[in-house]
């Protein structure tokens, strides 16, 4: 029982350490005396199981020792209840401890990050180095998105393997003299001319059907509840929220500027961390609309699927239904002069609660 306390004491010690999260203390506290109680009602009576005779415990034990029998099970009942809420303290550290608000050095507004270090790549959906797939998808059109990727990708693989193979015997046998190439064969073979249009145009079909109905379906414009709208600059971007709040229509609109290298807190990610993020609800149709007030920028969050020019003078609208809480970050584009890199975008998914809360603090 000592090496089990130990490694309790040596998670809640370490893991802030090693992960940058906060666990709910109060449920700590909770889940070690529940444990602390609970196995020496377990265990003690023990003592005077075997000081009374009974070996072990076993299932069938005579009635003689069925009173600290059943102590010892209520003690167990009571450790399985504290072990269980151990593994929600660990699923509430990295589900809702994840983010911890605090002042920041730019903005009251927007969230500081915590170190997360080696869990970033899981919980923040950022390009990763090396990195070889997409991000992870954090709506369904992104999803299907890269469903229509892997689908194409199959036949890509068979036509690169099958014109490879062609290639090879080709070269192979160009110069070779000891074969009959029959090369009449393949001079009006009607038959082999027919299957060669055939086929290619079979696959191109099948390759187009899901293609365009993926298209339609980014287009689908769902009831939106809100809209975002999103101007590009050289080289920042500006957003803006008309809500009704009190029956009163109101205005939030701000700039969101590049953290610089020298002011990134730890953990936080060069080149893609904004001063002031975006906040959207999770679950909630949402429409952006797209502009720009200079020259051609695009606005691309790969994990929501989003990558939409902003024009001067245009108007462009785009369809977002955000599956779960996150951090998505993206970057302008489109080449739009000599900043172009340094223009991210952070939009950070929460409940609608939570983005209500924090338009009423952006009007105040
Ligand atoms: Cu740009």
């Amino acid at each position: 029982m000592g090496a089990v306390f130990a490694i309790f004491a040596g998670f809640y010690y370490w893991i802030e350490k090693i992960v940058g999260l906060a666990y709910n203390e109060t449920l700590g506290k909770i889940h070690f005396w529940l444990f602390f109680v609970g196995v020496n009602i377990t265990f003690f009576p023990m003592h005077f199981l075997g000081l009374s005779g009974m070996p072990r415990r076993i299932p069938d034990y005579p009635d003689a020792f069925s009173f600290w029998n059943a102590v010892a099970s209520f003690g167990s009942y009571i450790s399985i209840i504290a072990t269980l809420l151990f593994f929600y303290i660990i699923y509430d550290l990295f589900m809702t401890q994840f983010l911890v608000t605090q002042a920041n050095p730019w903005k009251n507004y927007a969230k500081e990050i915590k170190p997360v270090m080696a869990l970033s790549a899981i919980f923040f959906d950022v390009p990763e180095a090396f990195q070889l797939n997409f991000q992870e998808p954090a709506t369904d059109i992104m999803s299907k998105i890269i469903d229509l990727h892997h689908d194409v990708a199959f036949y890509l693989i068979i036509i690169l393997c099958s014109v490879l193979y062609m290639l090879t015997v080709i070269v192979i046998y160009y110069h070779s003299d000891n074969i009959e190439t029959p090369r009449v064969a393949f001079e009006h073979h009607e038959k082999l001319e027919q299957w060669w249009t055939m086929i290619p145009a079979a696959i191109l079909i099948t390759i187009a059907i899901p293609s365009f109905s993926l298209l339609y379906s980014i287009d689908e414009l769902n009831d939106p509840q809100l809209t975002l709208k999103v101007i590009g600059h050289q080289w920042y971007w500006s957003y803006e929220i008309g809500e009704i709040i009190d029956n009163k229509l109101r205005e939030v609109n701000f700039d969101s500027y590049m953290v610089a290298e020298d002011d990134l807190i730890t953990g936080a990610f060069r080149l893609l961390d904004t001063d002031v993020h975006v906040l959207l609800p999770i679950r909630t149709p949402v429409r952006l609309i797209i502009t720009s007030a200079d020259v051609i920028h695009s606005f691309a969050v790969p994990a929501l699927g989003v990558k939409m020019d902003a024009c001067p003078g245009r108007l462009n609208q785009v369809s977002l239904f955000i599956n779960y809480n996150g951090f998505f970050y993206g970057q302008c584009s489109e080449l739009c002069g000599i900043n172009h890199a340094f223009m991210p975008i952070v939009i950070e998914a929460v409940t609608i609660d939570e983005y209500y809360a924090w338009i009423r603090k952006m009007l105040d």
